[in-house]
C-alpha cells in the first residue's frame, strides 16, 4: 500500500514548476501503478498550448475557472470544478486559466518525475520507449 500526502510532495523533486503551472506529482512511474496522478495549479491568466502526443491525459478540475479549446476542431468548453476532460486522441489543445485552476491530472503511461513541456507542448517518453 502506498500512502502519500500533498504536504509530503511539496518542495521535493516531485514538485515541478514551469512557466504558468506547478505540478505536485503524487504518484509517478516509480510507484508502479501504470499511471501518474498530479495535483496541478495553473496560474491565473496562463494560456498553455499542449499536445501530449506520447501520453493519454485526463484532467479533473477541482478549483478555479477557465477554458479548454481543441486545436483539432476549434471546439471550446468552460472549465470549472466538477468538469473532467480526457485527451483520448492525444488531442492538441489550449488550456486558459481565467482564475487559478487546481486540477487533478492523470497520465498513461505515467510521468517519471521531472518532465516539463517540449516545444510542441509534449512530455518525452523515457529513453527506449
Ligand atoms: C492540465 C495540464 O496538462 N497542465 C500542465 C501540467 C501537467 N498536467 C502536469 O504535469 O501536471
Amino acid at each position: 500500500m502506498i500512502v502519500r500526502t500533498l504536504q509530503e510532495v511539496v518542495g521535493t523533486d516531485d514538485d515541478v514548476s514551469a512557466p504558468g503551472w506547478n505540478s505536485r506529482r503524487l504518484l509517478l512511474a516509480k510507484h508502479g501503478m501504470g499511471f501518474s496522478m498530479h495535483d496541478t495549479l495553473i496560474e491565473a491568466g496562463a494560456e498553455l498550448d499542449l499536445w501530449y502526443k506520447n501520453h493519454l491525459e485526463a484532467v479533473y478540475c477541482i478549483e478555479g475557472e477557465g477554458e479548454l479549446e481543441s486545436r483539432v476542431t476549434g471546439q471550446k468548453w468552460p472549465i470549472a470544478p466538477g468538469t473532467i476532460y480526457a485527451l483520448n486522441e492525444n488531442d492538441k489543445h489550449t488550456l486558459r486559466a481565467t482564475t487559478q485552476l487546481r486540477m487533478v491530472c492523470t497520465f498513461n503511461p505515467p510521468v517519471t518525475g521531472r518532465e516539463v513541456h517540449d516545444a510542441d507542448g509534449a512530455y518525452a517518453l523515457p529513453d527506449g520507449e
